[in-house]
């Protein structure tokens, strides 16, 4: 078999590039390890920035996104039982939208097969040769068959578990790791949401956040320790938990239900640099991660893509290869500070298990002077709707 451009992976990086490179005549065959309805079943992201959406409108799977997706104009940060509000529309003009990663895969899941595009599910990558030279090739197996599929290029969009970082030699790659001591309890439920808008809650029991997918489906998380086990956290005690840690008018106003998903996830900021080997790029989760706490990770994959596809785009269509040349280096300058807005977010909201009284006053200086301050609130309104590309 023989491709352009072999994707790894049909998360939202992957499926993104796919459909933007066949939009502009470029062949690409996508594979992934797993079902499309295991792809699906994820339950992630929810804050889309201006940059992602405009990506998603080129890529031709904007419509129900602009139908569905919730605009919201502000954010509310819980400090000692009080709300503050921040407007990101008074202070930078823009708003995100609430539209989840279910979702904008599903779409573009349902515009690649309406184009006839190749994804091969349930199918492996075990190595990726050649990326040096000049004809890459990437192998797998499906149903029990070893496959091989040639490229002039291979994208592996293959999530920080992936095999594209893993394959290449460790003297040519750097990688930046800070892991936090806590994780995130997710809960998904067929409840209206608490407010309107999200809720980032600062609580000495631990930081919560009250976030949605609709007006309908709620998604909340809590802070909890690495150690938990989620079969130790029955329903009951997930709202009882959140509901301590809620300002008392949330408290009131919270509707509960049965979970739908339940989940953990550990926190952790890492980066991957370069991101270009030869022939062979990594783009979204591949390369970076960072903690949930400012909404970033699916933001900064579809950045990556939006550099990659346009390296792309004229290595093909005007014979250069500058902006291939430039990928790495660009998509770099904006990952470092979505890792930048990521931590800082993260460390000023989160309770951290052995702070000195000294951290303890640095992160309430911090945090008050966040709120209190235009300049600091304008600060990281412009970092929460979304750098520019
Ligand atoms: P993905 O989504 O992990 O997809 C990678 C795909 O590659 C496949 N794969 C392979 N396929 C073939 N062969 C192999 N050897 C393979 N190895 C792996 C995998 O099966 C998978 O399908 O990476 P991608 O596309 O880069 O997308 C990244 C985003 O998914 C991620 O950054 C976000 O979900 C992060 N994130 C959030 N981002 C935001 O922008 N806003 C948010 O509000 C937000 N909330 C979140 C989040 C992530 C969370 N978790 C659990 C990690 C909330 C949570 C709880
Ligand atoms: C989510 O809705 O899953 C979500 C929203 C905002 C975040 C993280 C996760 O900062």
């Amino acid at each position: 078999m023989r491709t352009q451009v072999a994707i790894i992976g049909a998360g939202p990086s992957g499926l993104l590039l796919g459909q933007l490179l066949a939009k502009h005549g470029i062949a690409n065959v996508i594979v992934e390890r797993q079902s499309p309805d295991y792809v699906l079943g994820r339950i992630r992201a929810g804050v889309i920035e201006t940059g992602m959406q405009n990506m998603l409108d080129e890529a031709g799977v904007g419509t129900r996104m602009r139908a569905e997706g919730l605009v919201h104009d502000g954010t509310l940060i819980s400090v000692s039982d009080r709300l503050h509000h921040i407007s990101f529309k008074d202070l930078t003009g823009k708003s995100v939208l609430v539209y989840g990663q279910t979702e904008i895969t599903r779409d573009l899941m349902e515009a690649r097969a309406a184009k006839g595009l190749q994804t091969i599910y349930d199918a492996e990558v075990t190595e990726i040769a050649n990326f040096d030279g000049h004809t890459p090739v990437i192998r797998f197996k499906k149903d029990g068959v070893a496959q091989e599929l040639q490229a002039d290029f291979v994208a592996a969009c293959d999530g920080y578990h992936g095999i594209g970082r893993r394959s290449v030699p460790q003297g040519a790659i750097q990688e930046h790791e800070r892991v936090y001591p806590f994780g995130w309890l997710g809960v998904l439920a067929d409840v209206p949401p608490v407010n309107d808008e999200l809720i980032y809650v600062t609580n000495p029991k631990g930081f919560a956040l009250c976030s949605m997918r609709s007006k309908t489906r709620s998604r909340y998380y809590v802070q909890c320790s690495l150690s938990d086990d989620v079969e130790a956290w029955s329903d009951a005690r997930f709202w009882d938990e959140l509901k301590s840690r809620l300002d008392p008018v949330s408290r009131e106003q919270l509707v509960t239900g049965p979970s739908i998903e339940k989940s953990i996830a550990p926190l952790r900021s890492f980066v991957a640099e370069p991101m270009r080997f030869g022939r062979l790029f990594l783009a979204g989760d591949a390369a970076h991660i960072v903690p949930p706490t400012g909404a970033k990770g699916l933001n900064l994959a579809a950045s990556d893509i939006y550099y990659l596809s346009r390296g792309l785009m004229e290595h093909y269509g005007e014979k250069s290869d500058a902006a291939l040349d430039a990928y790495s280096k660009r998509a770099l300058a904006r990952i470092w500070k979505a890792e930048r807005f990521s931590w800082w977010m993260t460390q000023m909201l989160h309770t951290f298990p052995e702070s000195s009284s000294f951290e303890r006053n640095m992160q309430r200086a911090e945090l008050e002077y966040t709120l209190s301050s235009k300049a600091a609130s304008t600060a990281l309104a412009e970092n929460y709707v979304g750098l520019p590309y």
